[in-house]
């Protein structure tokens, strides 16, 4: 079953009009294995962050990216995605929602929101198991967190991220993730680099498996492309009035990224919550 609307999918820095095709996905067009993985291959040594990584004491067995563990600089640590959740993992997703997805998982907010099913590339093709899930609107990375048993990283100790706090490492998990308690203004180190992730100088033109970009690591041990390669969700919407057309943000930059300043930790750019796009998916985080 699909039913072909019309849409905008926001860009930042520019605006353009896509067809979107709202799929919904039945269990056997499930593609790859579904089996939840973290970073395959992704053994890069990242530089010092001078802060504790690894798994510590994420829970374990919980669909999607395995977790790892994150301290803070006020108090107890929390866990975050290690990659951004890929296409495999979200297809499980699918396939344990429907029949009938069960769209009253997500908040009032998200009423409009009539599929999680991503908007186009879907289903993808065998060899993008590994590959982050993007087409997915806000609403559809809050759902997929809330029945992993996760969230959609918001704010230490719970809840949402203010709206102007989105580099707060008091208060972001997302931020204080990427920079490493905002010590750094990119997740491997002080200096920029180019093609160290998947940005606009690297030349691929799409997302790579998750974790492929094995020197992209930080701002803890063991987080993988935090910085380019899809850009993430973040629970940090400007207000809740607007539904599908409050903007959220959308950080990290991605492989059409190009610039120091947006290819970071800091940058605060935000589409739609209703917008989809080639190059925006998203990661979980826990409490
Ligand atoms: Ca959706
Ligand atoms: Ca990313």
């Amino acid at each position: 079953m699909s039913a072909i609307v019309w849409g905008k999918m926001r860009v930042v820095g520019s605006c353009a009009c896509f067809a979107l095709l709202v799929a919904c996905v039945s269990p056997n067009e499930v593609i790859g294995t579904v089996e939840d993985s973290g970073a395959a291959g992704a053994g890069g040594a990242s530089g010092a962050t001078g802060m504790a990584g690894g798994s510590g004491s994420c829970p374990r067995g919980l669909s999607g990216p395995r977790m790892v563990e994150v301290s803070t600089l006020d108090g107890d640590p929390y866990c975050i995605d290690s990659t951004e959740v890929t296409n495999s993992q979200y297809a499980r997703f699918l396939v344990e929602l429907v029949p009938p997805q069960a769209v009253t998982a997500d908040p009032p907010f998200c009423d409009f929101n009539e599929t999680f099913g991503p908007t186009d590339g879907w289903p993808p093709a065998a060899d993008r198991a590994n590959h982050p899930v993007v087409y997915v609107d806000w609403c559809d990375a809050y759902a997929y967190c809330a029945w992993a048993g996760k969230r959609l990283c918001g704010r230490i100790g719970g809840g949402s991220e203010e709206w102007l706090e989105w580099r707060n490492p008091r208060q972001s998990q997302w931020y204080n993730a990427c920079s490493a308690g905002g010590a750094k203004q990119w997740p491997y180190g002080f200096a920029f680099e180019a093609t160290t992730c998947n940005g606009l100088a690297r030349g691929l033109g799409d997302v790579l498996p998750v974790g492929d970009s094995a020197g992209c690591e930080g701002g803890f041990d063991g987080i993988f492309d935090i910085v380019g390669n899809a850009a993430e969700w973040r629970d940090n919407c400007e207000t809740t009035n607007l539904g599908r057309d409050d903007n959220c943000l959308r950080t990290g930059g991605d492989f059409l990224t190009e610039s120091q300043n947006s290819l970071d930790c800091t940058d605060g750019p935000w589409s739609f919550r209703k917008a989809t796009g080639p190059a925006t998916g998203f990661r979980c985080c826990s409490p």
